[in-house]
Protein backbone atom coordinates (compact mmCIF):
# COMPACT_ATOMS: atom_id res chain seq x y z
CA UNK A 1 0.00 0.00 0.00
CA UNK A 2 1.64 3.24 -1.05
CA UNK A 3 0.59 6.80 -0.43
CA UNK A 4 0.57 9.18 -3.35
CA UNK A 5 0.30 12.79 -3.92
CA UNK A 6 -1.16 14.86 -7.42
CA UNK A 7 -2.18 18.23 -7.08
CA UNK A 8 -2.62 18.47 -3.59
CA UNK A 9 -4.92 15.37 -3.56
CA UNK A 10 -3.80 12.44 -1.54
CA UNK A 11 -4.12 8.68 -2.98
CA UNK A 12 -3.58 5.33 -1.86
CA UNK A 13 -2.72 3.17 -4.16
CA UNK A 14 -2.41 -0.87 -3.39
CA UNK A 15 -0.77 -1.91 -6.85
CA UNK A 16 -4.25 -2.44 -7.98
CA UNK A 17 -5.86 0.70 -7.98
CA UNK A 18 -5.54 4.11 -6.81
CA UNK A 19 -7.86 5.92 -4.90
CA UNK A 20 -8.40 9.57 -3.29
CA UNK A 21 -8.45 9.69 0.29
CA UNK A 22 -10.96 11.78 1.39
CA UNK A 23 -9.60 15.22 3.13
CA UNK A 24 -11.97 14.68 5.57
CA UNK A 25 -10.46 11.20 6.81
CA UNK A 26 -6.97 12.67 7.17
CA UNK A 27 -8.56 15.87 9.16
CA UNK A 28 -10.33 13.26 11.33
CA UNK A 29 -6.86 11.54 11.98
CA UNK A 30 -4.37 14.61 12.50
CA UNK A 31 -1.63 14.18 15.06
CA UNK A 32 0.00 15.72 17.85
CA UNK A 33 -0.23 17.21 21.64
CA UNK A 34 -3.08 19.62 20.72
CA UNK A 35 -5.36 16.98 19.21
CA UNK A 36 -4.46 13.82 20.62
CA UNK A 37 -4.14 13.05 24.49
CA UNK A 38 -0.93 11.42 25.39
CA UNK A 39 -2.18 8.16 26.89
CA UNK A 40 -5.31 7.30 25.92
CA UNK A 41 -4.68 8.49 22.05
CA UNK A 42 -8.60 9.91 22.18
CA UNK A 43 -9.41 12.84 20.16
CA UNK A 44 -9.00 15.87 21.97
CA UNK A 45 -11.48 17.77 19.49
CA UNK A 46 -14.96 16.25 17.81
CA UNK A 47 -14.75 15.92 14.51
CA UNK A 48 -18.78 15.67 14.11
CA UNK A 49 -18.27 19.96 14.90
CA UNK A 50 -15.90 20.11 12.28
CA UNK A 51 -17.23 22.06 9.06
CA UNK A 52 -17.97 19.43 5.66
CA UNK A 53 -16.45 21.39 3.65
CA UNK A 54 -12.68 20.14 4.48
CA UNK A 55 -10.34 20.51 1.86
CA UNK A 56 -6.32 20.58 1.43
CA UNK A 57 -4.50 23.84 0.73
CA UNK A 58 -1.03 21.86 0.60
CA UNK A 59 0.53 18.48 1.18
CA UNK A 60 4.02 16.81 0.78
CA UNK A 61 5.55 13.75 1.63
CA UNK A 62 8.48 14.01 3.85
CA UNK A 63 10.05 11.04 4.98
CA UNK A 64 7.43 8.84 6.82
CA UNK A 65 5.23 11.80 7.31
CA UNK A 66 2.50 13.24 5.59
CA UNK A 67 2.26 16.89 5.77
CA UNK A 68 -0.99 18.53 5.65
CA UNK A 69 -1.80 22.08 5.54
CA UNK A 70 -5.97 21.86 5.50
CA UNK A 71 -8.74 25.02 4.42
CA UNK A 72 -9.29 24.90 8.15
CA UNK A 73 -6.15 26.31 9.42
CA UNK A 74 -4.79 23.16 11.09
CA UNK A 75 -1.59 21.78 9.74
CA UNK A 76 -0.51 18.51 11.19
CA UNK A 77 1.96 15.78 10.10
CA UNK A 78 0.57 12.80 9.35
CA UNK A 79 2.26 8.67 10.32
CA UNK A 80 2.21 7.11 7.19
CA UNK A 81 2.47 3.72 8.78
CA UNK A 82 -0.11 4.56 11.18
CA UNK A 83 -2.85 4.99 8.39
CA UNK A 84 -1.82 2.55 6.21
CA UNK A 85 -3.23 0.53 9.17
CA UNK A 86 -6.08 1.45 8.46
CA UNK A 87 -6.72 0.50 4.87
CA UNK A 88 -7.71 -2.81 5.48
CA UNK A 89 -11.58 -3.13 6.14
CA UNK A 90 -11.30 -6.13 8.42
CA UNK A 91 -9.08 -6.33 11.92
CA UNK A 92 -5.81 -7.03 10.45
CA UNK A 93 -4.33 -8.72 14.21
CA UNK A 94 -7.50 -11.56 14.36
CA UNK A 95 -8.27 -11.90 10.68
CA UNK A 96 -4.62 -12.62 9.53
CA UNK A 97 -4.55 -15.63 11.99
CA UNK A 98 -5.48 -18.39 9.63
CA UNK A 99 -7.93 -21.22 11.25
CA UNK A 100 -6.42 -24.58 10.46
CA UNK A 101 -9.12 -27.30 9.89
CA UNK A 102 -8.60 -30.33 11.73
CA UNK A 103 -10.16 -33.78 12.60
CA UNK A 104 -9.39 -36.82 14.39
CA UNK A 105 -5.86 -36.74 12.60
CA UNK A 106 -4.98 -34.10 14.55
CA UNK A 107 -1.81 -35.29 16.49
CA UNK A 108 0.11 -33.29 18.80
CA UNK A 109 -0.71 -30.08 18.84
CA UNK A 110 1.63 -27.93 21.27
CA UNK A 111 0.51 -27.62 24.40
CA UNK A 112 1.33 -24.30 26.74
CA UNK A 113 3.15 -24.30 30.27
CA UNK A 114 1.93 -22.20 32.75
CA UNK A 115 5.15 -20.01 34.29
CA UNK A 116 5.84 -16.56 35.30
CA UNK A 117 4.33 -13.09 33.95
CA UNK A 118 2.49 -15.76 31.94
CA UNK A 119 -0.18 -13.37 30.76
CA UNK A 120 2.75 -10.71 29.76
CA UNK A 121 4.88 -13.45 27.79
CA UNK A 122 5.64 -14.68 24.67
CA UNK A 123 3.75 -17.64 25.60
CA UNK A 124 0.86 -15.73 26.02
CA UNK A 125 0.69 -14.65 22.24
CA UNK A 126 1.72 -17.40 20.79
CA UNK A 127 -0.93 -19.35 23.07
CA UNK A 128 -3.11 -16.61 21.56
CA UNK A 129 -2.37 -17.44 17.86
CA UNK A 130 -2.92 -20.89 18.51
CA UNK A 131 -6.23 -20.74 20.30
CA UNK A 132 -7.21 -18.48 16.71
CA UNK A 133 -5.69 -20.85 14.32
CA UNK A 134 -7.18 -24.30 16.63
CA UNK A 135 -9.90 -23.16 18.43
CA UNK A 136 -8.69 -24.51 21.49
CA UNK A 137 -5.20 -24.27 23.75
CA UNK A 138 -4.44 -26.47 26.54
CA UNK A 139 -2.04 -25.30 29.44
CA UNK A 140 -0.46 -27.00 31.69
CA UNK A 141 0.23 -26.49 35.15
CA UNK A 142 -2.23 -24.21 36.63
CA UNK A 143 -2.82 -23.63 40.01
CA UNK A 144 -6.18 -25.33 41.41
CA UNK A 145 -6.13 -22.90 44.89
CA UNK A 146 -9.23 -20.90 45.29
CA UNK A 147 -10.87 -21.28 42.01
CA UNK A 148 -7.72 -20.14 40.23
CA UNK A 149 -9.65 -19.96 36.86
CA UNK A 150 -11.48 -16.76 37.65
CA UNK A 151 -8.09 -15.03 38.37
CA UNK A 152 -6.77 -17.19 35.14
CA UNK A 153 -9.54 -15.24 33.15
CA UNK A 154 -9.25 -12.06 34.66
CA UNK A 155 -5.85 -11.78 33.70
CA UNK A 156 -6.55 -12.54 30.11
CA UNK A 157 -9.69 -9.68 30.15
CA UNK A 158 -12.92 -10.51 32.20
CA UNK A 159 -14.71 -13.11 33.31
CA UNK A 160 -18.09 -13.08 31.35
CA UNK A 161 -20.19 -14.06 34.30
CA UNK A 162 -23.78 -15.90 33.96
CA UNK A 163 -26.65 -17.23 36.25
CA UNK A 164 -24.29 -20.28 36.99
CA UNK A 165 -22.30 -17.74 38.42
CA UNK A 166 -18.67 -15.93 37.63
CA UNK A 167 -17.55 -19.71 37.48
CA UNK A 168 -19.07 -23.22 38.06
CA UNK A 169 -17.82 -26.33 39.25
CA UNK A 170 -18.40 -29.35 36.86
CA UNK A 171 -18.74 -32.37 38.91
CA UNK A 172 -21.82 -35.40 39.94
CA UNK A 173 -24.26 -33.72 41.99
CA UNK A 174 -28.03 -34.73 43.48
CA UNK A 175 -30.85 -32.35 41.45
CA UNK A 176 -28.54 -30.87 39.13
CA UNK A 177 -30.06 -28.49 36.90
CA UNK A 178 -27.64 -29.35 33.92
CA UNK A 179 -26.73 -32.90 32.66
CA UNK A 180 -23.02 -31.55 33.10
CA UNK A 181 -23.44 -31.77 36.36
CA UNK A 182 -24.04 -35.57 36.54
CA UNK A 183 -21.57 -38.55 35.38
CA UNK A 184 -23.46 -39.60 32.04
CA UNK A 185 -21.56 -39.02 28.62
CA UNK A 186 -22.11 -35.66 26.89
CA UNK A 187 -22.38 -35.79 23.63
CA UNK A 188 -20.32 -32.92 21.30
CA UNK A 189 -22.50 -30.17 21.93
CA UNK A 190 -21.65 -26.37 22.20
CA UNK A 191 -22.49 -24.37 25.28
CA UNK A 192 -25.66 -22.17 26.19
CA UNK A 193 -27.09 -21.60 22.84
CA UNK A 194 -30.21 -19.88 24.49
CA UNK A 195 -27.90 -17.01 25.78
CA UNK A 196 -28.37 -13.88 23.91
CA UNK A 197 -25.26 -13.38 22.84
CA UNK A 198 -23.77 -16.79 23.34
CA UNK A 199 -20.36 -16.87 25.62
CA UNK A 200 -17.76 -16.60 23.05
CA UNK A 201 -14.96 -18.73 25.10
CA UNK A 202 -15.06 -21.27 27.55
CA UNK A 203 -12.14 -22.37 29.88
CA UNK A 204 -12.47 -25.73 31.99
CA UNK A 205 -9.63 -26.27 34.43
CA UNK A 206 -9.25 -30.15 35.69
CA UNK A 207 -8.87 -30.12 39.65
CA UNK A 208 -9.16 -33.66 40.01
CA UNK A 209 -9.69 -36.65 37.63
CA UNK A 210 -9.43 -40.09 39.94
CA UNK A 211 -11.72 -41.81 36.95
CA UNK A 212 -10.80 -43.93 34.09
CA UNK A 213 -14.02 -42.66 31.83
CA UNK A 214 -14.49 -38.76 31.88
CA UNK A 215 -12.24 -38.45 28.58
CA UNK A 216 -12.54 -34.77 27.27
CA UNK A 217 -14.00 -34.70 23.56
CA UNK A 218 -13.71 -31.66 20.57
CA UNK A 219 -14.78 -31.44 17.79
CA UNK A 220 -14.17 -28.67 15.30
CA UNK A 221 -17.24 -27.43 13.84
CA UNK A 222 -15.46 -25.16 11.45
CA UNK A 223 -14.39 -27.78 9.27
CA UNK A 224 -17.74 -30.09 9.66
CA UNK A 225 -19.54 -27.42 8.37
CA UNK A 226 -17.24 -26.73 5.94
CA UNK A 227 -17.43 -30.90 4.87
CA UNK A 228 -21.25 -30.07 5.37
CA UNK A 229 -21.37 -27.25 2.83
CA UNK A 230 -20.02 -29.20 0.11
CA UNK A 231 -21.19 -32.34 0.48
CA UNK A 232 -25.01 -31.56 1.20
CA UNK A 233 -25.66 -27.89 0.20
CA UNK A 234 -29.26 -27.85 0.61
CA UNK A 235 -29.11 -28.99 4.03
CA UNK A 236 -26.53 -26.55 4.70
CA UNK A 237 -28.52 -23.98 3.52
CA UNK A 238 -31.79 -24.67 5.52
CA UNK A 239 -29.60 -24.76 8.77
CA UNK A 240 -28.17 -21.50 8.23
CA UNK A 241 -31.58 -20.03 7.34
CA UNK A 242 -34.00 -21.93 9.83
CA UNK A 243 -33.94 -19.90 13.24
CA UNK A 244 -34.21 -22.12 16.18
CA UNK A 245 -35.27 -21.42 19.32
CA UNK A 246 -32.94 -22.68 21.89
CA UNK A 247 -34.55 -22.58 25.74
CA UNK A 248 -33.41 -23.12 29.39
CA UNK A 249 -35.07 -23.48 31.96
CA UNK A 250 -34.19 -22.60 35.74
CA UNK A 251 -35.57 -21.89 39.22
CA UNK A 252 -35.32 -18.09 38.62
CA UNK A 253 -34.60 -17.63 35.26
CA UNK A 254 -35.95 -18.78 31.70
CA UNK A 255 -33.23 -18.08 28.81
CA UNK A 256 -33.95 -18.23 25.42
CA UNK A 257 -33.13 -17.34 22.03
CA UNK A 258 -33.93 -17.53 18.50
CA UNK A 259 -30.59 -18.56 16.40
CA UNK A 260 -29.40 -21.01 12.92
CA UNK A 261 -27.70 -24.10 13.98
CA UNK A 262 -24.71 -22.77 11.30
CA UNK A 263 -24.36 -18.72 11.74
CA UNK A 264 -22.52 -16.88 8.73
CA UNK A 265 -21.33 -13.56 8.94
CA UNK A 266 -22.35 -10.99 5.69
CA UNK A 267 -20.01 -12.03 3.59
CA UNK A 268 -21.05 -15.54 4.27
CA UNK A 269 -18.10 -16.80 6.09
CA UNK A 270 -18.57 -19.24 8.95
CA UNK A 271 -19.03 -17.40 12.23
CA UNK A 272 -20.74 -19.31 15.08
CA UNK A 273 -22.47 -22.53 15.59
CA UNK A 274 -24.58 -23.65 18.18
CA UNK A 275 -25.56 -27.34 18.74
CA UNK A 276 -26.92 -28.68 21.94
CA UNK A 277 -30.22 -31.16 21.02
CA UNK A 278 -31.04 -31.27 24.29
CA UNK A 279 -32.76 -28.01 24.45
CA UNK A 280 -33.59 -26.72 20.48
CA UNK A 281 -36.80 -26.22 19.35
CA UNK A 282 -37.89 -25.28 15.53
CA UNK A 283 -40.92 -23.70 14.77
CA UNK A 284 -43.39 -25.08 13.07
CA UNK A 285 -42.60 -24.87 9.45
CA UNK A 286 -44.13 -26.26 6.30
CA UNK A 287 -44.30 -29.86 6.32
CA UNK A 288 -41.53 -30.14 3.45
CA UNK A 289 -39.40 -27.76 5.14
CA UNK A 290 -39.46 -29.24 8.29
CA UNK A 291 -38.80 -32.52 6.43
CA UNK A 292 -35.63 -31.13 4.83
CA UNK A 293 -34.84 -29.42 8.56
CA UNK A 294 -35.12 -32.70 10.25
CA UNK A 295 -32.87 -34.63 7.28
CA UNK A 296 -30.38 -32.21 7.92
CA UNK A 297 -30.15 -31.72 11.45
CA UNK A 298 -29.73 -35.44 11.64
CA UNK A 299 -26.97 -35.62 8.81
CA UNK A 300 -25.13 -32.63 11.07
CA UNK A 301 -25.40 -34.42 14.49
CA UNK A 302 -24.15 -37.80 12.66
CA UNK A 303 -21.22 -35.55 11.69
CA UNK A 304 -20.49 -34.08 14.34
CA UNK A 305 -20.87 -37.45 16.19
CA UNK A 306 -18.56 -39.73 14.35
CA UNK A 307 -14.95 -40.70 14.79
CA UNK A 308 -13.79 -38.69 11.61
CA UNK A 309 -14.32 -35.46 13.46
CA UNK A 310 -13.29 -36.04 17.21
CA UNK A 311 -10.40 -35.89 19.37
CA UNK A 312 -10.52 -37.71 22.98
CA UNK A 313 -8.28 -36.58 25.96
CA UNK A 314 -7.80 -37.08 29.08
CA UNK A 315 -7.33 -33.72 31.43
CA UNK A 316 -5.08 -34.19 33.88
CA UNK A 317 -5.24 -31.99 37.02
CA UNK A 318 -4.09 -28.53 36.43
CA UNK A 319 -4.63 -28.67 32.93
CA UNK A 320 -7.09 -25.94 31.64
CA UNK A 321 -8.52 -25.87 28.36
CA UNK A 322 -9.72 -22.74 26.66
CA UNK A 323 -12.16 -23.45 23.68
CA UNK A 324 -13.88 -21.38 21.28
CA UNK A 325 -17.89 -21.92 21.86
CA UNK A 326 -18.50 -20.32 18.53
CA UNK A 327 -15.99 -23.18 16.92
CA UNK A 328 -15.74 -25.86 18.44
CA UNK A 329 -17.92 -28.39 19.93
CA UNK A 330 -17.06 -30.07 23.36
CA UNK A 331 -18.59 -33.02 25.14
CA UNK A 332 -16.89 -36.08 28.11
CA UNK A 333 -17.33 -39.68 28.24
CA UNK A 334 -19.14 -40.88 31.05
CA UNK A 335 -17.64 -41.93 34.02
CA UNK A 336 -17.65 -43.99 37.03
CA UNK A 337 -18.49 -41.59 40.22
CA UNK A 338 -17.36 -44.83 42.72
CA UNK A 339 -14.02 -45.14 41.26
CA UNK A 340 -13.57 -41.22 42.48
CA UNK A 341 -13.53 -38.23 42.23
CA UNK A 342 -13.26 -35.74 39.09
CA UNK A 343 -14.00 -32.11 39.58
CA UNK A 344 -13.71 -29.23 36.98
CA UNK A 345 -14.39 -26.10 37.30
CA UNK A 346 -15.80 -23.97 34.03
CA UNK A 347 -16.07 -20.21 33.29
CA UNK A 348 -16.77 -18.45 30.29
CA UNK A 349 -14.68 -14.85 28.67
CA UNK A 350 -15.83 -13.15 25.26
CA UNK A 351 -13.85 -12.39 22.47
CA UNK A 352 -12.79 -8.99 23.57
CA UNK A 353 -10.78 -10.47 26.24
CA UNK A 354 -8.77 -12.91 23.47
CA UNK A 355 -8.46 -10.04 21.20
CA UNK A 356 -8.24 -7.22 23.78
CA UNK A 357 -4.54 -8.94 24.77
CA UNK A 358 -3.51 -10.24 21.53
CA UNK A 359 -3.33 -6.78 20.13
CA UNK A 360 -1.41 -5.60 23.20
CA UNK A 361 0.86 -8.48 23.24
CA UNK A 362 1.72 -7.50 19.58
CA UNK A 363 2.30 -4.04 20.75
CA UNK A 364 4.64 -4.55 23.40
CA UNK A 365 6.86 -7.37 21.15
CA UNK A 366 6.74 -5.25 18.31
CA UNK A 367 5.28 -7.59 16.08
O1 LIG B 1 -17.40 -32.59 32.11
C1 LIG B 1 -16.86 -32.14 31.10
O2 LIG B 1 -15.75 -32.52 30.71
C2 LIG B 1 -17.54 -31.08 30.26
C3 LIG B 1 -18.79 -30.58 30.85
C4 LIG B 1 -19.40 -29.55 29.99
O3 LIG B 1 -19.82 -29.78 28.90
C5 LIG B 1 -19.45 -28.15 30.45
O4 LIG B 1 -19.14 -27.89 31.61
O5 LIG B 1 -19.81 -27.30 29.64
FE1 LIG C 1 -20.58 -27.97 27.90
Amino acid sequence: MKIELIENKVYFNNGFEKKEIHPFWLRERIDGDKYLDKGTQQRLFDPTFLNKSISINKAKINDKYLEIDFNDGVNSKLDINKISSEFSKEDVVIKSIKKIKWDSSLKKIKNFEYQENFFESKEMYDLLVSFYSFGFVIIKNIPTSKNYIVEFANSIGSVRRTNFGEYFDVKSKPNPNDLAYTSLALAPHTDNPYRNPVPCIQLLHCIESKVSGGLSTLVDGYTVTEDFKNQYPKFYKILTEVKVRFKFIDKKVILETMAPLIELNDDKSFKQVRFSPRLDYVPILDKEELDLYYNARKKLSEMYNSNKYRIEFKLEPKDLIMMDNYRLLHGRTAYETKEGERFLQGCYIDYDSTEGKLRHLKRIFNF
